[in-house]
């Protein structure tokens, strides 16, 4: 063999093995609501604006690199992608989320996911939320709830007022001192969505000890990350955000996720749902070939799931998740 055709061989050796990467290519948009983690995770610097933060969040989660961005008070959220559309496949649970969620300290979030249907690149199209268990369990989840903060002042209590007649102060705690509310965005900040039934109790009864209850599935930051199942979700369980009217979806190309929950637990402060990574659990799943195929609405779901709302077919066994990194196997 001469060492041209030699070489041709090892460049097509090396085509056939790329593929698509299963973990987070890139953050496109970091709108937080206020939180005692805000302006640090990340860090805000002089002369940050949203690109700039979107980019220092990308450093955190994108490419399995495991660190955490904190999403602040109810509404604040987050916008990521993957080098490729997420495909729906039948039967299968289709993306993990990775939190920072420990038993008992569950900071629920909820999941939008968007196609770029005027394939310009952007999240700019309709959004459906991924349904989770509260909208089975529950009849206290308020869907169409809006959300407006206001900074009152230079590192003071931020004040929110809701759509209901609701208002209040995420207020500041001795243990973190810098601005709470997200420096580089304009005040008033107006957020809508979902808001879950609040989850936490003082077990102490003095205030010294909260614990936040799970949900029982379909949310980020909810249980543990090395309950993979736990913490997956499938695009089946797409809805119309106000109607909640089941709509199918066979890729999508952006996920958005946001603190669900507007409450805040004495000295351990407001909740805040945390981000630090997510891997799509079949990259090669090929693309339906139909455009006809995209997008269907209906009022069915095909899958079927269990009482915890698992897919009855699934396929998790494939990955673990140690010392905040996500192991595939090989
Ligand atoms: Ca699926
Ligand atoms: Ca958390
Ligand atoms: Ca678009």
């Amino acid at each position: 063999m001469n060492r041209i055709l030699a070489l041709s061989l090892t460049l097509v050796s090396i085509s056939t093995q790329a593929q698509n990467s299963p973990f987070i290519m890139a953050v496109d948009e970091y709108v937080p609501a206020p939180g005692q983690f805000i302006n640090t995770m990340p860090a805000f610097e002089n002369g940050d604006d949203a690109e700039s933060m979107a980019r220092k969040c990308t450093e955190l989660i994108a490419n399995n690199a495991g660190l955490t961005v904190c999403l602040g008070a109810w509404g604040g959220y987050i916008t990521f992608h993957f080098d490729h559309p997420l495909v729906n496949v039948a039967g299968h649970m289709d993306l993990y989320i990775k939190g920072n969620a420990h038993v008992g300290n569950a900071e629920s979030g909820i999941v939008m996911v968007s196609q770029d249907v005027n394939d310009n690149g952007l999240p700019d199209d309709a959004w459906y939320e991924l349904s989770g268990s509260a909208d089975i369990d529950s009849s206290n989840v308020v869907y169409g709830y809006e959300l407006t903060y206001e900074m009152l002042g230079d590192s003071l209590d931020v004040a929110w007022k809701d759509n209901l007649g609701g208002e209040g102060y995420v207020t500041r705690n001795p243990f973190h001192e810098q601005e709470y509310f997200p420096t580089w965005l304009k005040s008033p900040l107006t957020f809508s969505g979902t808001r879950l039934p609040n989850n936490a109790h003082d077990t102490s009864g003095n205030g010294s000890y909260w614990v936040l209850d799970a949900y029982r599935y379909g949310y980020v930051d909810n249980f543990p990350n090395t309950d993979t199942l736990g913490c997956s979700f499938d695009l089946d369980w797409a809805v119309r955000p106000l109607t909640r009217e089941a709509v199918y979806l066979s890729y999508v190309d952006f996920v958005r996720v946001y603190t669900a929950l507007n409450q805040t637990c004495g000295w351990i402060g407001e909740t805040s749902t945390e981000i630090s990574g997510s891997i799509d659990l079949h990259p090669d799943a090929e693309l339906p070939s139909s455009i006809e195929s995209i997008s269907l609405p209906c009022n069915v779901r095909n899958t079927t799931f269990d009482i915890f709302g698992r897919s009855l077919s699934n396929n998790l066994s494939g990955f673990a998740v140690k010392d905040g990194k996500i192991i595939l196997p090989r």
